[in-house]
C-alpha cells in the first residue's frame, strides 16, 4: 500500500480565493545591482516560491521599466508584494544620508512609491517585507531610523549574521491587529536583516509589532478592515517553507486579492 502523502506546504490545498477565481497576479518588486556584468534586476527566489505556494502568480517588476510599460503592468495587477533590498534615499524623508546608507536606487524608489500609490488608489492588497514596509511608510510621509545600531541604538543585532532561515529575535504583535489575526500569534521569533526601521509613522499607519526588548517597530498596517495593507520588518519568505505564521502572511495576501 502506498504511504499516505504527508501534509506539507507543497501539497497543501490552494487558498479559497485561488480555487474560486483563479490565481491572482501579484506584482513583486526587484532589486537593482550594478557590476561588471552591467545593471541587473534581481529577486531572491524565496519570494517567488512563497507567492506561488500561496496560490499567486508572481509578476516581477524591474525598476528599469519605462513609465508606459510600468503603467500597463500595474493596471493588470491584483496584489502587490514589496520586497527587501537596499536603503531608500533619505532625501525621500528630507534627511541627509547617514554614512552607513547603502544600495540606494533612485529608479527603484521611484517605481515602488508609484506602486504603493497605485495600489492604495485601487485598494489592492499590499504585503510589504523589510525594505518594503519602509517604502510603504515613506510613501505615506513617514521617516526612518537610518542606522539602528547608532540611532536610536539597540542591544539587538537586527542585521543578523545567522543564516537567513534562522530566527534571532522576538517580536510582540499588538492584540486585535490585522497582523495578529493573520499570523494567529501574538508573539513569535523572527529573522532580521535590517539596519534601518520606521521612525515616524506614515499617514494612517499603525505600528502593530515591536521587537523585544528594544521596541523597534517590526510591523505596520492600515487599520482598515476593508483593505489589506500590511508590512513586516522580518523576512517571512525565508521562514515560509516551515513556519505556519510566515505561510499565513502570503496566503492572506493572495486571499485579499480582488
Ligand atoms: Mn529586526
Amino acid at each position: 500500500m502506498e504511504p499516505r502523502a504527508r501534509t506539507s506546504v507543497k501539497n497543501a490545498p490552494l487558498c479559497y480565493r485561488t480555487l474560486m477565481l483563479g490565481p491572482p497576479l501579484i506584482g513583486v518588486t526587484t532589486s537593482v545591482t550594478t557590476g561588471k556584468e552591467g545593471e541587473r534586476a534581481v529577486l531572491n527566489a524565496a519570494y517567488a516560491a512563497a507567492v506561488q505556494r500561496a496560490g499567486g502568480v508572481p509578476v516581477l517588476l524591474p525598476p528599469q521599466l519605462e513609465d508606459q510599460a510600468r503603467a500597463e503592468i500595474f493596471a493588470r495587477l491584483q496584489g502587490v508584494l514589496l520586497t527587501g533590498g537596499g536603503d531608500l534615499d533619505p532625501a525621500r524623508f528630507d534627511e541627509p544620508p547617514h554614512r552607513t546608507v547603502s544600495g540606494v536606487s533612485a529608479a527603484r524608489d521611484r517605481m515602488e512609491i508609484a506602486l504603493v500609490e497605485h495600489a492604495l488608489a485601487r485598494r489592492l492588497p499590499v504585503l510589504a517585507i523589510c525594505r518594503g514596509v519602509q517604502v510603504l511608510n515613506v510613501a505615506l510621509g513617514g521617516s526612518l531610523y537610518q542606522d539602528l545600531p547608532s540611532d536610536p541604538g539597540t542591544p539587538l543585532l537586527h542585521s543578523q549574521e545567522a543564516p537567513r532561515d534562522e530566527t534571532t529575535h522576538r517580536v510582540r504583535v499588538v492584540p486585535g491587529s490585522r497582523l495578529e489575526e493573520v499570523l494567529g500569534a501574538s508573539e513569535l521569533h523572527v529573522n532580521s536583516f535590517h539596519h534601518q526601521a520606521i521612525k515616524r509613522l506614515g499617514r494612517g499607519l499603525a505600528a502593530v509589532a515591536f521587537s523585544e526588548p528594544d521596541g523597534v517597530i517590526e510591523g505596520a498596517e492600515l487599520p482598515d478592515s476593508s483593505r489589506f495593507v500590511l508590512g513586516v520588518q522580518w523576512h517571512p519568505e525565508e521562514l515560509e517553507p516551515r513556519e505556519k505564521t510566515a505561510q499565513r502572511l502570503f496566503r492572506a495576501l493572495v486571499d485579499a486579492c480582488p
